[in-house]
């Protein structure tokens, strides 16, 4: 089998490109190793920045979003017992986020692809890249049993964190940049109703809690928890007792999240990480199979869309024109984009979790700059920038 561009991957990342190249009249083929219902069950972002949601709506997957998704004006921080909410409209000229989880628009890529799209192969499973620097790059699969080579012109790697299209960059031309922090995060999906309309950020001396959403029933909550916790040590009850204690409000001792069924239960690491370049020849990378960031700041498939908004308009212009100026540039345009995006993830999450080993001195940093961006236009709106979702390359 051949195709124009061999996309391994069918996150976010895979399944937007294979849409935006199938407008644009490149040919392409997804290759993603779990099956269909898993990738469409994957419990993960939820937060769209408004240029996200403009590229869906383009790519026609905007129907179910305009109509479920929750479009959010702002969000709460609450620490020191206080809340101070920030308008982002206000702050930023006009833009808005919208919930919406991954899933769904995962679900609705899916649907796409399989109506009116190249081909999208489930459990279909990478083990190499050849030839990433020669003009026909080939990648190795086994698909129904059977070892299958694609070849290429071009070859894109969107297979996440822990995929293997990165092996195929040489180690002495890849630079890897890595953080780990101290603590993780314990998700729950509940069946509650959000007590409250926008998501709350809260410093706590007890550690970080984040309470967002999924539907005006579905609840999505985390609590920062040490690394190497076992879900197990944390039964529903202890989770909700919890939340309560990190969200609590002077003004309003009575405060309570509305709780309901937890469906859902897991321990996510934090990291920050970055591979530099994103481009080996006729490889690219896109993605978490790039970048990581820690979910703080809601960056993750945000910027996933944008590598591929970048390399889907670089691939038609080599269409169009046969230059690869654009396909040059890619890596650099990206990284640009991807390096403000690590400083404001490193940046909420050093503000607002509690580290084990933290003093009193740096608490108190931490309260400072939170009240700086409580009562300076100047602070949230930096915040506020960054969160929205900058220019897309
Ligand atoms: P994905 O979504 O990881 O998709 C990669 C796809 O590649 C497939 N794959 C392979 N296919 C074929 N052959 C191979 N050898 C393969 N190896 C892997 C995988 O099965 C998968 O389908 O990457 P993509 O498309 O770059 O999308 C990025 C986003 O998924 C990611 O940035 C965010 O979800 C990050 N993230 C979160 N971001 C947030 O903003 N808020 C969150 O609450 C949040 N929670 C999370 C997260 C990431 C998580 N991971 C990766 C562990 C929670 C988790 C658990
Ligand atoms: C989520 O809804 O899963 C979510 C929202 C905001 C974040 C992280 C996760 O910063």
């Amino acid at each position: 089998m051949h195709t124009t561009v061999g996309i391994i991957g069918g996150g976010p990342a895979g399944l937007l490109l294979a849409r935006l190249l199938h407008r644009a009249g490149v040919d392409s083929v997804v290759l993603e190793s779990r099956d269909r219902a898993y990738v469409e069950r994957r419990q993960r972002a939820g937060i769209l920045e408004q240029g996200t949601v403009d590229v869906l709506r383009a790519v026609g997957a905007g129907a179910r979003l305009d109509r479920e998704g929750l479009v959010h004006d702002g969000i709460e921080l609450r620490f020191d017992g206080r809340a101070h909410r920030l308008d982002f409209p206000a702050l930023t000229g006009g833009r808005r986020v919208t919930v919406y989880a991954q899933t769904e628009v995962v679900k609705d890529l899916v649907a796409l692809q399989l109506a009116e799209g190249g081909p999208l192969l489930f459990e279909a499973e990478v083990h190499a890249v050849d030839g990433a620097d020669t003009d026909r790059p080939a990648i190795r699969y086994t698909h129904e049993g059977r070892e299958q080579t694609l070849t290429c012109d071009y070859v894109v790697g969107c297979d996440g964190f822990h995929g293997i299209a990165r092996t195929a960059v040489p180690e002495h031309l890849r630079t890897t940049y890595e953080r780990t922090y101290p603590y993780s995060w314990l998700g729950i999906l509940a069946e509650a109703p959000p007590v409250y309309d926008e998501l709350i950020y809260a410093h706590s001396p007890r550690g970080f809690a984040l309470a967002s959403m999924r539907t005006p029933a579905v609840s999505r909550l985390y609590l920062q928890v040490p690394n190497g916790t076992d879900p197990a040590d944390w039964p529903d009850e202890r989770v909700w007792d919890e939340l309560d204690a990190r969200f609590a409000l002077d003004s309003a001792p009575g405060w309570r999240l509305k709780r309901g069924p937890v469906t859902q239960k897991a321990v996510l690491p934090m990291r920050s990480w970055v591979t530099e370049p994103m481009r080996h020849g006729r490889l690219f990378l896109a993605g978490d199979a790039a970048h990581i960031v820690p979910p703080t700041g809601a960056k993750g498939l945000n910027l996933a869309v944008a590598d591929v908004v970048v390399l889907a308009r670089a691939l038609a212009h080599r269409a169009g024109t046969g230059s690869d100026e654009l396909l040059e540039a890619y890596s650099d345009t990206c990284l640009r984009r991807v390096w403000r995006a690590e400083h404001f993830s490193y940046a909420m999450t050093t503000t607002l979790h509690a580290d084990p080993a933290q003093s009193p001195f740096d608490t108190r940093l931490q309260l400072a700059q939170l009240e700086r961006i409580a009562t300076s236009p100047h602070a949230a709106a930096e915040l506020a920038d960054n969160y929205t979702g900058l220019p897309m390359g």
